[in-house]
């Protein structure tokens, strides 16, 4: 471990120049923070404030961090999650000046230390994905919560939380609710779970996904993202669901619908999206067919009942990284992709760049707008959970377009007065 107290704690600094070229990489793909970088770094919006964060770091992270810092911010770092840290990107962040505290593989104990050692900062700014910082904030460092002029959060789960504390009069300061912009939740979701999603079950199968029956559980935003990208690859796509209207949007999206009770006797691949537990379960293997693949991309790890199909297997063997073969008794074989955990986190990267761009553009915005309105005097002090405007949704999607060479129509002067003017009638 490469630790200089007070400065950074990462796995080994020697990977730094691996980290840097990852950064690069995602730069290139990550024009929207490029052309805040490029636009703020001259005006230095942030400078004499520190932002402290705990966040996955990634390279797509590492564009964020380092796009704060270049417009002025003194910022420090945790990860929010044990296991997605990438040890070059942290190296090649505390080779540039970040206070950083993250490595790959770290315990309980460990977690909340690096969580610790950046709130010792006396951050102006929170910057959460899960909400772990705020709360440790306010459970253990209450009076640090003073000097904080605002946060946001990442995430469905965080804002949900945060809105329930807002709710009992127990927040301290506001928190924009960033996962609740457009630019983020609708296309993180269905673009970016969608891909990752596929991406995960190729590189942990190398299954041709032509012609396959590709039975999607849930049909929700991730699910629809993820039954799009399979059939863009030629797979027959089967839905299933427990909602009326979403099974119905499903069927005339294109979709076969069915229960899981027939779904399991047809299927190649399976991909639980729901949220819910046990939605693939003991009753379904015994009735699939041999060599069936079967995975997971909604919540963690409780989709799949692999208790049920351990009882089942007579044997079980891994075939590759993130596959594991069971056998039943009836001879036919069943393939678990990633333990039943998320594949798309598990056995590939995440989001891709270009979709983490959008999110993390709306976690810039954020911030910024804290400090604006603080030096304005116009913050407020109660701990509320704060919506980015929609406008802001408009002008990221704007500048999204602009980078791909994409412009669209404006209304003329005429089509305004049309669709103001009441007194036209039809
Ligand atoms: N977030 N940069 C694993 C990611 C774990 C992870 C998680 C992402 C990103 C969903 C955030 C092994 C990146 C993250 C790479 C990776 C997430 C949990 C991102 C997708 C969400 C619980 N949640 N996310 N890139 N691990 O892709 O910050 O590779």
């Amino acid at each position: 471990m490469d630790h200089k107290e007070g400065v950074y704690k990462v796995r080994d600094l020697g990977l730094a120049d691996e980290g840097r070229l990852l950064i690069e990489w995602a730069e290139s793909r990550m024009p929207v923070l490029m052309k805040l970088r490029e636009e703020y770094a001259k005006t230095q919006p942030f400078k004499g404030y520190k932002i402290t964060g705990c966040l996955h770091v990634t390279k797509e992270t590492a564009v964020l961090i380092e796009t704060l810092q270049a417009c002025g911010a003194e910022v420090a770092w945790s990860g929010c999650n044990p296991l997605s840290t990438n040890d070059a990107v942290a190296a090649a962040l505390a080779d540039n000046g970040i206070q950083i505290y993250a490595w790959y593989g770290q315990n309980v104990d460990d977690f909340y230390w690096c969580i610790d050692r950046t709130i010792d900062k006396t951050p102006h700014t929170t910057l959460d994905d899960g909400a772990d910082l705020i709360f440790r904030v306010h459970s253990t460092f209450p009076e640090k919560a003073e000097g904080i002029l605002g946060g946001s959060e990442e995430t469905t789960t965080g804002v949900h939380r945060l809105r329930a504390m807002a709710d009992d009069g127990k927040m301290l300061y506001p928190v924009y609710a960033v996962n609740d912009a457009e630019t983020k939740w609708d296309f993180d979701n269905v673009y970016g779970t969608g891909q990752s999603t596929l991406d995960g079950i190729l590189r942990a199968s190398s299954v041709l996904l032509a012609g396959k029956n590709f039975v999607v559980a849930g049909y929700g935003h991730c699910g629809r993202g993820v039954a799009m990208r399979a059939k863009g690859m030629g797979s027959n796509v089967i839905a299933t669901e427990i909602k009326p209207t979403a099974a119905l949007k499903a069927t005339l999206e294109g979709n076969r619908v069915m229960t899981m009770d027939e779904a399991c006797e047809v299927g190649d691949i399976f991909v639980t999206a729901t949220g819910m537990k046990d939605v693939i379960r003991g009753e379904h293997f015994l009735k699939m067919k041999d060599g069936a693949i079967v995975c997971n991309t909604g919540h963690y790890d409780v989709e799949i009942d692999l208790v049920a199909l351990n009882e089942l297997a007579v044997s079980k063997r891994t075939i590759r990284t993130d596959n594991v073969e069971y056998t039943l008794e009836n001879g036919r074989r069943i393939y678990v992709l990633a333990d039943g955990r998320l594949v798309n986190l598990a056995a590939a990267e995440g989001h891709p760049s270009e979709v983490m761009d959008m999110s993390f553009a709306n976690q810039f915005q954020a911030h910024l707008r804290l400090i604006q309105a603080h030096e304005a005097g116009e913050l407020t002090r109660d701990g509320v959970v704060l919506d980015l405007p929609e406008e802001l949704d408009q002008e990221i999607a704007r500048i999204k377009l602009g980078t791909m060479g994409i412009e669209i129509d404006a209304l003329t002067d005429e089509q305004v007065t049309y669709a103001t003017d009441y007194s036209a009638g039809t």
